[in-house]
């Protein structure tokens, strides 16, 4: 077959509803960007303990701390299938970590803002795993098998992520007047870098049309955004907060929320690595895969001993 009915052949299976797997022939472009997308959203989940683990140690109560460290762990867990699901595109572990760290891979945007109260970690459940989930769910419909199937596990794990941030909000949001200050602090320093997490503004997303063909994204980044922000203006009403913009308005016409602008201008920079924390976060990243070296050495010793046992026994 000639690459033209290859590729007509490939389209044909995307349209018809027919995951691809690893072993299938599949264009160059259509690997390159599950590759790019699915070790992006890897390193979101490691670089997503960080501002989370900034919270373990003084969480307000046993509870608090238990619940959170579980969530940590899941976002770790989240990470290690999606890189299993990025090498079975032909790269491995080592290089997406060493891009990761030597910062040449993107991570989420959203990772680079600092929590600064036990109230960010309400928000951050509420409205960044809120989002995450949305995105999430309808990558569990992608092309590629096993990004989807990776999906569906993260998603049942991330609403109750969402839950949980949601509940500490709303019992702050019952608390003292200082309680409720805190709450709707983290909503106003949170809700921007939120709506930002879905990417750039359609007309200026640069991969979206051919994710869109190909079945790798099955929603736009605006559509996802706006299904957000109608999600959040009816949930924020039960926690008696505002969200912080004055033109979030229901549009009857429309059947959707209007809001205001957002600041790309912000966005772009913490992309490009300009953000509150994108170097602490990058140094913290660095600093762990150094000091865990030693339990990396130790677990490939101990695979070899166990592959030589084996041999000698089978011998
Ligand atoms: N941050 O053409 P598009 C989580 C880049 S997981 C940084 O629209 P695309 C769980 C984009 O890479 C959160 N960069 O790109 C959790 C591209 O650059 P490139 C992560 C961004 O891929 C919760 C350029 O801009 N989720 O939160 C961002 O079609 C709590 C042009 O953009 C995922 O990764 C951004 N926000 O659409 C963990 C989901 N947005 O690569 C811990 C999977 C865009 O060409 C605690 N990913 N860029 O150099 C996706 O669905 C897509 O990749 C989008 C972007 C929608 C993020």
């Amino acid at each position: 077959m000639s690459i033209h009915d290859l590729e007509i052949s490939f389209q044909n299976k995307i349209d018809s509803e027919i995951k691809i797997e690893p072993k299938d022939w599949m264009p160059e472009a259509y690997r390159k960007t599950n590759l790019r997308q699915i070790s992006q959203h890897a390193h979101s989940e490691i670089v997503g303990m960080l501002p989370e683990g900034n919270w373990i140690s003084r969480a307000p109560s046993l509870k608090r701390k238990a619940i959170l460290i579980a969530k940590v762990q899941d976002e770790a867990g989240h990470g290690l299938y999606l890189y299993s699901a990025a090498e079975t595109l032909g790269t491995s572990r080592e290089q997406m970590v060493a891009d990761l760290n030597s910062g040449k891979a993107k991570y989420s945007s959203i990772f680079n803002y600092p929590t600064l109260s036990w109230a960010d970690m309400g928000a951050v459940g509420w409205l960044v795993d809120g989002a995450a989930i949305l995105n999430q769910v309808m990558l569990c419909r992608t092309s590629y098998g096993p990004y989807a199937r990776a999906m569906v596990r993260i998603c049942k794990e991330e609403s109750f992520h969402q839950r949980q941030g949601f509940e500490t909000l709303l019992v702050l949001s019952k608390g003292t007047k200082e309680q409720r200050d805190m709450c709707q602090d983290a909503i106003n320093r949170w809700w921007w870098p939120s709506l930002m997490m879905f990417g750039p503004k359609d007309s200026e997303s640069t991969n979206s049309d051919q994710s869109m063909k190909w079945k790798i994204k099955r929603k736009t980044n605006d559509e996802l955004r706006q299904q957000f922000i109608d999600m959040i203006a009816e949930q924020i009403k039960l926690l008696g907060m505002t969200l912080p913009d004055a033109n979030l308005k229901w549009n009857a016409e429309r059947k959707h929320y209007d809001f205001g602008e957002i600041n790309w201008e912000e966005f772009w920079n913490v992309v490009k690595g300009n953000g509150p924390c994108n170097k602490q976060r990058l140094a913290d990243r660095n600093k762990a895969h150094d000091e865990g070296a030693w339990v990396r050495e130790a677990a490939m010793a101990y695979a070899a001993k166990r592959k030589n046992k084996t041999a000698n026994k089978a011998a």
